[in-house]
């Protein structure tokens, strides 16, 4: 039975993990959340009260984290300012949490000897070209675009420094986008399907040919389970499910899971620096870990989260007309 130490555990990933693993396993779990405007508790409801607790905190806080960390026998760390929008108008919270707060949680890993799994994302690696043949393998130099993507890149930096230069007991995730319940809606997919039921038009950043490879949450979480049972200290695992497809291909989808008609969006402000092409090869994971996407049909998986979102307008609603005026002062 393992104890394990979740970081970020009240977002949106973080908090799909949680279910997942008290769910699938006999793991006692502590989650550490900062409860910023990401974070919601309504998301860790109805868990096995014997196996879960919540701690309210910042993973920047030496203290607290080498007190937590010291009772823990594995860290998952998830805890990041995680929206690119939001990192190109205020990045510093991005330094604060995803450099410093993942110094502070290795620092105390190293001290006690823990095992450390680092949780991050594809976009470390730039963009590709939307014809290019070849996509993102764990070889794929580091070229981050934004200010979030280069703070998760230099988190991931830091952690290999410390696998190497002090013997951390650590491997890496990078995973392609997700989709699944619990997401906030500032991000693409909740922000246009929570639109569609206020009657307002979704909004295509450019012309919308953009992809993104996207994979289910509980996917991530399957993935992220097996590393940490099975993969090998000091490596980096790609996760990706081969759902590459276009922004606009989406949009379209979610009008026509919902019934409306297939052109009822909009075309916005592009962002700037906009990544063209995130594509994942996850062949490592698959092949050395024997591990298996499970939601294969992205139409499928989207009409369920799609009824998701209807059935838990508590859930969102609180977030929804902050998100939307912040959208709108930036002609998004
Ligand atoms: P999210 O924004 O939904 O959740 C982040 C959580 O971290 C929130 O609960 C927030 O309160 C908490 N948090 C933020 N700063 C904190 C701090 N200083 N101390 C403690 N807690 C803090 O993010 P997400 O989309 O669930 O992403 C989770 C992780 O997965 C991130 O590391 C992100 O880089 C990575 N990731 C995300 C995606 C994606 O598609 N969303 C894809 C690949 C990797
Ligand atoms: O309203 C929108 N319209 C739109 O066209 C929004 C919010 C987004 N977009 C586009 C931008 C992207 O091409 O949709 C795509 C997805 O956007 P986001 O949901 O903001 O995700 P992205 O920037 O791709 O990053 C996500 O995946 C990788 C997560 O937010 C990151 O945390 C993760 O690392």
């Amino acid at each position: 039975m393992q104890r394990l130490l979740v970081t970020g555990g009240a977002g949106f990933i973080g908090s799909n993990f949680v279910h997942y693993v008290l769910s699938h396993t006999d793991h006692h779990v502590t989650v550490l959340d900062k409860l910023t405007y990401a974070g919601n508790l309504e998301s860790l409801k109805g868990l096995p009260g014997q196996r879960f607790r919540f701690i309210k905190g910042d993973i920047a806080d030496a203290p607290l984290v080498d007190e937590l960390v010291s009772s823990a026998d594995a860290v998952v760390h998830y805890a990041a300012e995680s929206h690119n929008d939001n990192s190109l108008h205020n990045p510093r919270p991005f330094l604060d949490t995803n450099i410093i707060g993942t110094y502070t949680l290795i620092e105390a890993a190293r001290k006690h000897g823990t095992r450390f799994h680092h949780i991050s994302t594809d976009e470390v690696y730039g963009d590709l070209e939307l014809d290019d043949p070849v996509r993102f393998t764990e070889q794929t130099p580091y070229n981050p675009s934004s200010p979030y993507s280069s703070t998760k890149a230099g988190s991931d930096l830091l952690v290999r420094a410390w696998v190497r230069s002090f013997g951390l007991q650590a491997t890496i995730s990078n995973c392609s986008n997700n989709y699944g319940p619990y997401q906030h809606v500032e991000k693409f997919i909740p922000r246009q399907i929570t639109n569609v039921i206020d009657g307002v038009r979704p909004k295509l950043y450019g012309k919308g040919e953009n992809v993104r490879d996207w994979i289910h949450a509980d996917d991530h979480s399957s993935a992220v389970l097996t590393i940490l049972e099975k993969g090998r200290i000091g490596e980096t695992y790609l996760i990706g499910a081969d759902g590459e497809k276009d922004n606009k291909s989406v949009v379209e989808l979610i009008l026509k899971a919902m019934g409306q008609p297939a052109d009822a969006y909009d075309h916005v402000v592009d962002r700037p620096g906009h990544d063209l092409r995130y594509a994942i090869d996850s062949t490592k994971l698959r092949k050395e870990l024997g591990w298996q996407p499970q939601y294969q049909d992205f139409e499928a998986g989207l009409e369920a989260t799609a009824q998701w979102y209807r059935d838990n307008e508590a859930w969102w609603r609180p977030q929804k007309a902050e998100t939307e005026a912040k959208y709108k002062e930036q002609g998004q």
